[in-house]
């Protein structure tokens, strides 16, 4: 399976579906930037706010907003600024609701405040999404809000002023492909009436190059494109809208224009990758809540706890936080939102500097949180986030055989005791946790950073534990972090196998647990430990996001380095995502 853009969009909705593996064997593997011209140095110099800022936020708003996911007097399945596709909503219908796109309550200057309360640096708008709606004034059409709307006004060139006034940066989505309302723009994502017959090619030329033309001249300095999304589009149809990035030599576009052009960023949407990618940036997307445009009836708002995390964890693995908002057709972002961006605000504000600026994790696994560094001239200092407070007053940060100049804990600056020994630095910590959610420590750390790789062992009571994220992957199965929680998925293939690599100080007869999820009635694998094979099964869980755990049997496990295999049978294998493999010591 390819990394392109497809592909991870698809894994949310379809988790492990072979439907989305088929599709992604069409799309283009070798991408190139599109800046043939550019040295590294200058690559760097031009990512460089964008590296440090870590967080943004993204704002989904339009004429969707005002159905709210409501048509007809029913609820739309799915994602808000998707209704006119998902209910095949006639164009001359749906450009009606522009009538009740009103945003008098838009107060653009409180939204900057509030993303800069957030510890948020930059704002992506959706300029345009797929319903083709403008959110500026756009001379080669009516289908925006000065002319198709009763506010009548331009709604980007105040936010373009107050992020200037305040200090953050803007950036432009702009949905290229994907245009349900002018003619031919509807050829790739379906198209369910005559008035969207037209040439895509067409639309191109005529409708997106002159609004990304628009968008690029208009508004300013702008810091991102953020192009979406690139289905049917050829190398010829990226090259109508390509070198127009000249117009803002600066920005910094993602890898969804199409036609083989990778971009600067690749664009995770609504998950967070097991790993991060060195050498490529990426940036997680993601809703607060199920939807993107607002939707009156989704109430499935993420926890202040979930968000916070989610950050932690993007930074540990490099990488950009774009989290959603998707106002009302007044204008208004939604409560719900407001209350949990000032909530991450408070963290970040105590705890900002263990996210801006950092760089990824040097661990690849730490059994209590994350970690974030930065480089220095003696050493590195590490920030320690740690989500699960160990009850016995010790924090083990294992592998670390670095020499500790000092900790301490990032709120207070009050210094902790920190020793090296066998299984790497061990800080004395208070009894609780400042933060429930994410407290962080400070380890300035001498030298180069020089962390080994720790085997599995076996805690205190023998037990052992395996996780995803610690697993050796063959084949083509991918580890993915979802709420914090990693599991290894795109099982598809019964010819690949993961394995992992413990310890056993203390062998003997074991218990043997899978926490697993599949949506198939059953699904057939073994467990391999050396010459002992135990054929194991787990039943449908009723979804690849609804994990069980379930005893396959018991295995003997012998004194030393060990190596335990989960292999599917090819009769009566299906996809199931694997979040850890426990074995317990049998009574
Ligand atoms: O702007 C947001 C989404 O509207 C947009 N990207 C993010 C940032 C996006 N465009 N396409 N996709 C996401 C792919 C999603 C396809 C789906 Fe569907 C839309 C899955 C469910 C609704 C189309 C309709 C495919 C299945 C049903």
């Amino acid at each position: 399976m390819s990394s392109s853009w497809f592909c991870r969009l698809g894994r949310v909705g379809v988790l492990a579906g072979a439907l989305v593996a088929g599709l992604c064997s069409t799309a283009v593997s070798q991408q190139v930037v599109g800046r043939p011209d550019e040295t590294p140095q200058q690559r760097d110099a031009r990512m460089k706010w964008w590296r440090e800022a870590r967080f943004g936020m993204f704002v989904h708003w339009g004429v969707y907003s005002v159905p709210g996911g409501i048509y007809n007097g029913k609820e739309i399945p799915g994602i808000g600024e998707w209704i006119m596709n998902r209910a095949k909503i006639p164009v001359v219908e749906y450009k009606a609701y522009a009538k009740q796109f009103n945003p008098v309550r838009y107060d653009p200057d409180a939204w900057v405040r509030l993303a800069k309360e957030a510890g948020m640096k930059y704002i992506v708008i959706t300029s345009k999404h797929h319903d083709g709606f403008a959110l500026f004034d756009s001379k080669v059409t009516d289908w925006d809000v000065v002319d198709a709307t009763p506010y009548g006004k331009d709604l980007l060139k105040p936010l373009a002023e107050a992020c200037a006034k305040h200090g953050l940066v803007l950036g432009f989505y702009y949905s290229q492909a994907q245009d349900w309302n002018h003619p031919g723009g509807a050829a790739a994502g379906g198209h369910w009436d005559k008035a969207q017959d037209g040439s895509m090619d067409d639309y191109i030329r005529n409708i997106a190059a002159p609004q990304v033309k628009e968008i690029l001249s208009n508004y300013g300095k702008l810091g991102v494109l953020w192009w979406d999304t690139p289905v049917d589009m050829t190398r010829e149809r990226a090259d109508m809208l390509l070198p127009l990035l000249q117009l803002q030599p600066q920005i910094i576009t993602n890898d969804r224009l199409g036609g083989g052009y990778g971009g600067d960023l690749g664009t995770p949407e609504q998950h967070i990758p097991a790993t991060g990618t060195p050498g490529r940036d990426w940036e997680t997307c993601m809703t607060m809540n199920d939807t993107w445009g607002f939707k009156s009836t989704d109430h499935k708002w993420k926890s202040t706890q979930t968000l916070i995390r989610n950050l932690c964890d993007i930074a540990s693995k490099g990488g950009n936080y774009l989290l959603n908002v998707g106002p009302t057709p007044l204008g208004e972002i939604p409560e719900p939102s407001v209350e949990r961006l000032k909530e991450v605000g408070k963290w970040m504000k105590i705890n900002g500097d263990s996210i801006y600026a950092t760089t990824a994790s040097p661990f690849s696994r730490l059994p209590w949180g994350r970690c974030t560094k930065k480089l220095t001239n003696s050493g590195a200092t590490l920030y320690l986030h740690v989500f699960d407070w160990p009850k016995d007053g010790k924090l083990v940060v294992p592998g670390l055989r670095n020499k500790v100049q000092s900790a301490r804990l990032l709120a207070t600056d009050k210094k902790l005791k920190a020793k090296s020994g066998d299984d790497g630095v061990t800080i004395d910590v208070p009894a609780e946790p400042l933060d429930p959610i994410a407290t962080v420590i400070v380890l300035e750390v001498k030298g180069k950073l020089d962390i080994e790789k720790v085997l599995p062992g076996q805690a205190a009571d023998g037990t052992v534990t395996l996780p995803a994220d610690l697993a050796d992957i063959h084949g083509q199965a991918q580890v993915e972090t979802i709420d914090g929680q990693s599991s290894i998925g795109w099982w598809t293939n019964a010819g690949d196998f993961v394995s992992w690599s413990f310890k056993v100080s203390k062998p003997g007869r074991f218990d043997v647990m899978a926490t697993a999820a599949t949506p198939a009635p059953s699904s057939k694998f073994e467990i391999v430990v050396g010459d002992q094979k135990l054929a194991a099964e787990v039943a449908s869980t009723g979804g690849y996001q609804t994990f069980k755990t379930v005893t396959l049997g018991t295995l003997d496990l012998k004194k030393g380095s060990t190596e335990l295999s989960v292999k599917p049978v090819r009769d009566g294998w299906q996809a199931i995502n694997l979040r850890s493999i426990v074995l317990t010591p049998v009574k």
